[in-house]
This record gives structure tokens, C-alpha cells and sequence, in this order.
């Protein structure tokens, strides 16, 4: 076969944050296949296979339409050899043996049943089977110990897995908003997350909460999570502190951030059009509380997507020597803080 010249041959960036990436692309039941892939290598364990899977997927995305073969391609960046295979396998027969036999695989069935029990990660879900268990039935039959996010969680498994609508998460914001102003007027909420990206839909609802002056948001989370609670709006919840100590550089980089924030599972009382049949449902919000001068550190990394987000912190670092995270963004060359930090006002200053 003669290779297609360069011109016809797409040139994308090596980065997905450098890439546009629409919300609704032509290339979806490959990007199924990969992601069906990379979920299951995330199940194993596998974060690296997980990630090439991923990146695959993030690289067919943004194409501007539909793939019709793999030369198209020619030689991008975060397109590896198994990869090509699958979509080679996907173009040529219309599935991948390989992603149907995980489909119908036991092990992928409950990984996947299991991890979307809310409080539930790859570690406990995969004991689980190890165990033997597969049903969420089994886990009420054999008694497992399960944390009290994990039961309410359980509790409320169905609900939790119907996908939230925008004017769903846009009431929920509006009510929030409200709300913070009993405790602390002229306090913002934002709503992040996949609903600030534009999707129709999403599987909970991000909210950020901050006070124009800093320092102003300390002391408002508890109040107010008591309030809600006081009001039958929490069914579940589960808060952590600010664990914020200023501008270390952070090495790990599977600590997100460390905001105060509450875990929560809202009664969202129905609308119209709630198919429960019983007036509420159950809805997962985060609240996560940032002080103004972190504000835009803590909406880019809340807004998402997770892979857009390790994108940007792998550029910031591989390109431009620099450090981002949720709080703030640090220049390696300069060892300077160019924005967010510790009270710092907005405008940071030297590092001693
Ligand atoms: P969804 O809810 O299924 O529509 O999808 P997303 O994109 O809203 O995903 P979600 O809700 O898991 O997370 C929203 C974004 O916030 C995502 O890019 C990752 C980020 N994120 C999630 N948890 C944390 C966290 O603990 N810390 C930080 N900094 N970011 C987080
Ligand atoms: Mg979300």
C-alpha cells in the first residue's frame, strides 16, 4: 500500500492540553475500545498501560473527523503499538477481539459493578474478588466491613449511577449559593468539574467555594455542612481540612490538592422528571473550599478532564521547568511562586 504524502497525514500537538478537544468528536467507538482498555489495565493495577490506553484515546479525540485508516495517523506522538493494533482491529472488523473478550470477562463485570460503589477504589473492589465476591448482594450476604461512605454508598448504588443532568447540578449550585450566604455574605460558588466543560451530563456535581477576600472562606465548610445536614439536604458526608502548609513543591503527584472539602451525598428533592418514582434521588456533590488568591489554581484543576489536567502538569514541568498543581503554580528556574501560594493576596512574592 502507498503511504498517503505528509499533507494528507494529521499533525496534532504532543500534548492533550495543547490539543482541541471537542466535547463530541467522530471517532467514538474507538475511543470506547481504548478506554475499555485503559480501564481495565487500571484494574490490574497497571497504571502505565493504563495511561498509553488513554493517551491513544485523548489522540483520536481531537481529529477533526472520522478515522478511516491508520495512516492517516502517520507517527503521533502518544500513539503506541498495541493501540494501533486495536483501532487497526476496530477499522477492519468493527470490534477488537481482545476489548470484547474484557468486556465479557467476570473480572472486568464486578471490577467494574464494585468500583462504582461510591468509596470504593481499585484496591478494595479487586480484595473483594479475590475474596470471591461478585454481586453487590454478596457483599451484604458475607457481612464485608465496609466504611460508612462505602455503605451509604451501597445504599444508594442505583441512584449514584444514573447520570445527573446540567439543570440537576445547576439547581444544586443555585440552592449552594444561597446557602453559603447565611454564613458568610458575599461568599461564590462555582460550579466545576464535567458541567463546566459543557457536558449535558456527569456522574456528580464539583463545587468550588471561596470569599473575595482571603482568608474570609476559613471556619464557613463546618457551619454550613451542619446546616444542610440540619435541613435532611445530606444523606451522607464526609469532610477533610485544609491541609494546605504554603508552597512545597509537591513531588507526588497523585495528591490532587489538599482543600478543605466535604464529600457528600445530597437528597435532591424531584423537579419533575425524576425517575425514582419516589419524589428524590440520591446526588454525589463535592464542596471544596479555596481561598480566592488558589481561586484559579483550584478551578483549572477541578474543571478537568483528568487527562487534560495530567497533561497540563506534564507540559508545565517537561516544557516550561514549572510546577502546577490545584493551589498553585511554582517556576523551577526562577524557584518562584508566579501566582496562588499561601497568603500571598494574589500576588505572590519571592521564595526564601
Ligand atoms: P463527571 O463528574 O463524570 O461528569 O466527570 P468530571 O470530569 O466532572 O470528573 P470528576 O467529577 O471525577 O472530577 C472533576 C475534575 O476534578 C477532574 O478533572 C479531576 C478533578 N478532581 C477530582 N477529584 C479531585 C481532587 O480530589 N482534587 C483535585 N485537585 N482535583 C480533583
Ligand atoms: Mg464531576
Amino acid at each position: 500500500m502507498t503511504e498517503p504524502a505528509a499533507e494528507h497525514r494529521w499533525q496534532l500537538a504532543p500534548y492533550a492540553c495543547q490539543r482541541r478537544t471537542p466535547l463530541v468528536h467522530s471517532n467514538h467507538t474507538l475511543t470506547e475500545a481504548l478506554e475499555i482498555l485503559a480501564e481495565e489495565a487500571g484494574f490490574g493495577g497497571s497504571e502505565g498501560r493504563s495511561l498509553a490506553f488513554t493517551r491513544a484515546a485523548s489522540v483520536l479525540k481531537a481529529l477533526p473527523c472520522r478515522l478511516k485508516n491508520l495512516e492517516q495517523l502517520g507517527p503521533l506522538p502518544g500513539l503506541g503499538e498495541h493501540s494501533r493494533r486495536v483501532i487497526q482491529d476496530v477499522l477492519e472488523d468493527g470490534v477488537s477481539v481482545e476489548v470484547e473478550r474484557v468486556k465479557l470477562s467476570e473480572r472486568y463485570q464486578t471490577m467494574k459493578l464494585f468500583t462504582r460503589i461510591f468509596g470504593v477504589g481499585v484496591r478494595t473492589a479487586d480484595r473483594w474478588y479475590q475474596e470471591g465476591l461478585r454481586t453487590l448482594e454478596d457483599l451484604q450476604e458475607h457481612h464485608t466491613k465496609l466504611t460508612r461512605q462505602q455503605r451509604a454508598g451501597l445504599q444508594h448504588y442505583d441512584d449514584l449511577n444514573t447520570p445527573l443532568g446540567r439543570k440537576e447540578a445547576e439547581t444544586i449550585t443555585q440552592d449552594m449559593q444561597e446557602a453559603v450566604q447565611r454564613f458568610l455574605p458575599g461568599a461564590m460558588v462555582t460550579l466545576a468539574g464535567g458541567f463546566r466543560r459543557g457536558k449535558q451530563n456527569g456522574h456528580d456535581v464539583d463545587l468550588l467555594i471561596t470569599h473575595p477576600e482571603d482568608g474570609r472562606e476559613v471556619g464557613l465548610l463546618s457551619p454550613l455542612v451542619s446546616w444542610l445536614d440540619s435541613q435532611g439536604v445530606i444523606l451522607s458526608q464526609h469532610s477533610q481540612k485544609n491541609s494546605y502548609e504554603g508552597p512545597e513543591q509537591p513531588r507526588d503527584g497523585r495528591v490532587l490538592d489538599r482543600f478543605e472539602r466535604c464529600f457528600c451525598i445530597f437528597r435532591l428533592e424531584a423537579q419533575g422528571g425524576l425517575a425514582t418514582g419516589r419524589g428524590w434521588k440520591a446526588v454525589r456533590v463535592d464542596l471544596v473550599v479555596t481561598p480566592i488568591s488558589q481561586f484559579p489554581f483550584a478551578l483549572l484543576g477541578w474543571t478537568g478532564s483528568r487527562h487534560f489536567e495530567r497533561e497540563l502538569r506534564r507540559f508545565a514541568g517537561h516544557e516550561r521547568k514549572m510546577v502546577l498543581n490545584s493551589h498553585a503554580l511554582y517556576d523551577t528556574k526562577q524557584v518562584q511562586w508566579l501566582g496562588g501560594g499561601m497568603g500571598c493576596g494574589g500576588g505572590c512574592g519571592q521564595q526564601d
